[in-house]
């Protein structure tokens, strides 16, 4: 029995120093996730995969149209991220690109008070796929950097995000032109990752 027990942790112990030795010890630990950017459009969410991605900003921004696909890697995490156009006609596919998604990623600009209400019936709408449930939801305030914006309580509570079911829900303000809590961000992707072996 314990002979059993030793050689078999022998055994792991050895293909670990083999696969260190042919240099695929580092895919072991390899992660990787999908995610989907989704919000009405002049959010920031492309700014906010320009600033996860190279750390620039840009105030001219071209609005999306359709989707962009971008890869970015964050350690041993490679994200996938779909960028969406958030304008109305773009909406409908947004249930499409979160369909097994390691997260949906809702950024909303909180400077703009008069599109609060829009954003709110969007993601409610989008919550209620049932191919949808239990995916984690990251709700990201944008634009701290403006006077005008709203407190993370309020934006919570005019978004209803108060006992959503079936899934984590997890908030941050940021700001992708000062980069105030990306970091906080892509910590929170990068433990949302799935281990890749
Ligand atoms: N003040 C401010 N403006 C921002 C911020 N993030 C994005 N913007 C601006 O908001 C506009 C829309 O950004 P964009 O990334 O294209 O939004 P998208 O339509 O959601 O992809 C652009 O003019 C950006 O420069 C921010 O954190 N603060
Ligand atoms: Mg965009």
């Amino acid at each position: 029995m314990a002979r059993n027990y030793i050689s078999s942790h022998s055994w792991i112990i050895g293909l670990c120093i083999h696969s260190f030795t042919k240099g695929s010890y580092f895919l072991f630990f390899k992660q990787e996730m999908e995610l989907s950017l989704i919000g009405l459009q002049n959010a920031g969410k492309t700014s906010l995969v320009n600033v996860i991605a190279t750390g620039g900003y840009n105030e001219d921004m071209i609005p999306t149209v359709g989707f962009n696909m971008r890869k970015v890697t964050k350690g041993n995490v490679t994200i996938k991220l779909w960028d969406l156009g958030g304008q109305p006609r773009f909406r409908s596919m947004w249930e499409w690109y979160c369909h097994g998604v390691s997260a949906i990623v809702y950024v909303v600009d909180a400077a703009d008070k008069d599109n609060i209400l829009i954003s709110k019936n969007e993601l409610h709408d989008l919550l209620s796929k049932p191919a949808l449930n239990g995916i984690p939801l990251l709700v990201l305030g944008n634009k701290i950097d403006r006077p005008e914006c709203l407190s993370k309580h309020a934006l919570t509570d005019q978004l209803g995000l108060e006992n959503l079911p079936d899934r984590e829900v997890c908030c941050f303000m940021i700001s992708c032109k000062t980069s105030s809590n990306i970091d906080v961000v892509i910590d929170w992707l990068v433990k949302h990752s799935k281990t890749k072996s």
